[in-house]
Parts: C-alpha cells; sequence; structure tokens
C-alpha cells in the first residue's frame, strides 16, 4: 500500500515532510483529510493523529504516525539515502535545536496572524497591537536565524538537508504576510525556494492561500465564524496570542465555542 501523508498545503509542518519525501525519492499521496479542523474527522486521519492535526502518516497496517518531527526521524531511519541531517553529534543537536525552535516559537507567529487577518478575530486596537507585537517578534527571529546561519550556504551546513527543510515552510508563510526576510538570510530565502522540493511546497500553499482550485479562504472563514471549524490554540499558539495582547480573542472564542484544546487520546 501507498504511503499516505495526511496533509493541508498551508501547514508548514506537513510541508517539511513533503520536502523530505521528495528529497528522498519517495513516492506519497497527499489527501486532505474530511472535516479538518472540525475535532472530529474521518477515522483513519483521527486514529494515526488523535490531535486532529496535519500531518498525519499511513502505511500499510502499522504505521501511524503523528508530529512531523517524528515523521522526519522515522523517514531518516526508513530511508536514509540521501541523508538529510547532518554529520557529526553537535551539528545534528544544532539543527534540532533550529527545528524546536521554529516549530513552537515561530510558527506562532503566522498562526497567529492568520487568526488576525483571515479569521478577524480581534476589534481594530486589539488587531493592531498584536500586529506590532508580531512584526517585533519575526524581526527578533529573523536576526535569530541569520546568527545561526552565520558564515553557511544552508542551515544544514554545506548541503541542503533537515535545518533546511525545517526553517524555509515557516519563512515562506511569514512572507506572505509581508516580512520579507533581509541580508544573509534573504540569500539564502532565495536559494532554498529554487530547490524543487521547496518549490512544489511552496508554490502548492501559495495556491491554497490566494486564488487556486484548492484555495477555500472564505468557506474556511464561515466555517470559523459558525463554530464548525474550531481552531486549534495549543501549547506555543495560545501561549502565543496572550502574550502578544490578544488574551480578549481567547475568551471571546471559547465563548463562541470556535477553538478548541486537546482531547484525551483514548
Ligand atoms: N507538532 C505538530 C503540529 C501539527 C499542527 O499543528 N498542524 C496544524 C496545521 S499547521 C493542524 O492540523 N491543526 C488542526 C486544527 O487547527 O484543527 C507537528 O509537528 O506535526
Amino acid at each position: 500500500m501507498a504511503l499516505v501523508l495526511y496533509d493541508h498545503p498551508l501547514s508548514p509542518y506537513a510541508q517539511k515532510v513533503k520536502i523530505a519525501l521528495l528529497e528522498k525519492g519517495v513516492e506519497f499521496e497527499a489527501p486532505l483529510p474530511e472535516g479538518l479542523g472540525t475535532g472530529a474527522s474521518i477515522e483513519d486521519f483521527m486514529a494515526a493523529s488523535p490531535r486532529g492535526e496535519v500531518p498525519a502518516l499511513l502505511e500499510g497496517d502499522d504505521v501511524r504516525l503523528f508530529d512531523s518531527t517524528i515523521m522526519l526521524e522515522y523517514i531518516e531511519d526508513r530511508w536514509p539515502q540521501p541523508p538529510l541531517l547532518p554529520a557529526g553529534a553537535l551539528e545534528r543537536a544544532r539543527v534540532r535545536m533550529i527545528e524546536d525552535a521554529i516549530d513552537t516559537h515561530v510558527e506562532a507567529i503566522s498562526w497567529g496572524l492568520a487568526e488576525i487577518r483571515f479569521f478577524g478575530r480581534a476589534s481594530s486596537d486589539v488587531a493592531n497591537k498584536i500586529e506590532e507585537s508580531a512584526a517585533e517578534q519575526i524581526a527578533g527571529w529573523y536576526r535569530w536565524l541569520s546568527g545561526q546561519l552565520d558564515d553557511r550556504t544552508w542551515f544544514n551546513g554545506n548541503s541542503f538537508g533537515w535545518g533546511d527543510l525545517a526553517v524555509v515552510p515557516f519563512v515562506n508563510s511569514i512572507t506572505r504576510f509581508g516580512f520579507e526576510p533581509v541580508g544573509k538570510l534573504r540569500d539564502w530565502h532565495v536559494r532554498v525556494n529554487e530547490r524543487p522540493s521547496v518549490t512544489a511546497c511552496r508554490e502548492a500553499a501559495e495556491e491554497a492561500a490566494f486564488d487556486g482550485p484548492r484555495s477555500d479562504i472564505e468557506g474556511l472563514k464561515a466555517a470559523v465564524a459558525s463554530g464548525v471549524f474550531k481552531r486549534e490554540y495549543r501549547d506555543h499558539r495560545l501561549e502565543w496570542m496572550i502574550k502578544s495582547g490578544g488574551i480578549s480573542v481567547v475568551l471571546d472564542g471559547l465563548d463562541r465555542n470556535n477553538i478548541r484544546f486537546t482531547d484525551v487520546f483514548g
């Protein structure tokens, strides 16, 4: 049975995994799980991903994985060639640290901007405060990323790899919100987006975000407004919304029952 990666083209986490599979030349299908965001989606997707999140990876009768980092580990173990992690314990640790910071802190910013700009969660005063905070945070994270890149061509070292695929989908999301990287981070951003695996994922995301046939931003907005699509305020996202000035957004979402937290898995 083919490898199935439950996907949404706008999910930067799903993009990490798709880039890794494309780089390894592993064939996969990438369907959109029906009911994503309702908290009660199709059975095989929820069995693989009890938090109801994409990506979810399924293969044969046994492989049921959630979490993009765990999937990257699995893919690297299962299809070691070409290796995506750099050589050497410290280099590998460095790359994993970058991935963790991006997954938790940087993703929250583009997710939060979508809450404000697409889903209209905040009044103009609160929205302005959140936007200002997001802009400051992005400048800081871009500085940190430039420092991590240092004089390297790739976050991974001398060649493209895990360090790069863990960063580019998130920087592309933030760039779509109008925050272009500068300096050496900009040079890397141009370079990495020329990679065919990255180009494919970026184009699919752009098509979904803007006007392609896979785009349904208006439908999504209506689903969130009516409470059918409950946006997931988990972990770092909840922290981000509160620290960036949006505690009223959280309270309002609870009131309207259009945000959700993680359920017990069993
Ligand atoms: N830690 C997870 C995070 C996955 C995640 O948050 N996925 C989002 C899409 S970017 C999702 O499916 N959210 C479901 C929802 O909002 O209901 C990973 O690395 O895969």
